[in-house]
């Protein structure tokens, strides 16, 4: 049985302040539930994640990593310095990474693995935009992304690897695949994890949906049988729509 991980992408928004008054409002007002709730935040916000989240079952961790161990890279932090700061998952290979700061598959392998040598689970973004969606390729494309992306990334075990499939057409627009169309996709993208790892390995592995997932879509989603939960940006910040999501993931 794969668990439900309800995990928020917050992008490029609060502050610290902000971030731990919110960690501390969710940790007052969580409910009991089965889904696996997770937020990738700023860096910023690391050490308020650590502070207040740590051991609390609310997993936490980064939005990118560096592709390098260490050394001189002006800007950059590494996966040893997201491990010590206690992450359990990094996401990697974001569209918004692709797209604005020209990320290659080969980059984004090269971050899964640093990532898994630090015991953090890359969180790996793939997906399609608008013309190769037109076109019918949308398949086509997002598994050539993820066999690049996984080239030479050997997680061992299905609970070192999650795959968030997020249509780029789906990003912050308000439009969000269809169940069936995502469902369609994801079962796509097991398959092909089957024949690159195992059929165990992939029967293991979450895949998430990302693209405007709402507290009102969010239940749709997650009820197919291939879809293992949500990357979320948007419907994240608010910490009541965080709390309908979880709740949507029973
Ligand atoms: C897709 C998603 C989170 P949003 O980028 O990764 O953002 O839910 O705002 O479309």
């Amino acid at each position: 049985m794969r668990r439900t991980l309800v995990a928020g992408n917050w992008k490029m928004h609060k502050t610290p302040t902000e971030a731990k008054a919110w960690f501390q409002e969710l940790l007052r007002r969580m409910p009991p539930v089965s889904a696996e709730p997770a937020l990738m935040v700023p860096f910023t916000a690391l050490a308020a994640a650590q502070e207040i989240l740590a051991g609390t079952g609310v997993a936490y961790g980064a939005q990118d990593v560096s592709a390098h161990l260490e050394g001189a890279y002006t800007g950059e932090v590494s996966a040893r310095m997201l491990e010590d700061l206690g992450c359990t998952y990094t996401i990697v290979g974001h569209s918004e990474r692709r797209q604005y700061h020209g990320e290659s598959d080969t980059l984004v392998a090269q971050k899964a693995k640093r990532l898994l040598e630090h015991s953090i689970t890359p969180i790996l973004c793939v997906g399609e935009p608008i013309a190769a969606r037109e076109a019918g390729n949308a398949v086509a494309y997002t598994l050539s992304q993820l066999e690049g992306s996984l080239e030479g990334v050997e997680p061992g075990s299905p609970d070192r690897l999650v795959i968030a499939y997020e249509p780029v057409w789906a990003i912050g627009t308000g439009k969000t695949a269809t169940p069936q169309d995502a469902e369609a996709m994801h079962g796509e993208i097991r398959s092909w994890l089957a024949g690159r790892y195992s059929p165990g390995f992939a029967e293991g592995v979450r895949v998430l949906y990302g693209g405007s997932v709402k507290p009102d879509n969010a239940a749709a989603l997650f009820r197919q049988p291939n879809i293992d939960g949500g990357l979320v940006g948007g419907a994240s910040l608010q910490l009541d729509d965080y709390l309908k999501l979880l709740e949507a993931a029973r």
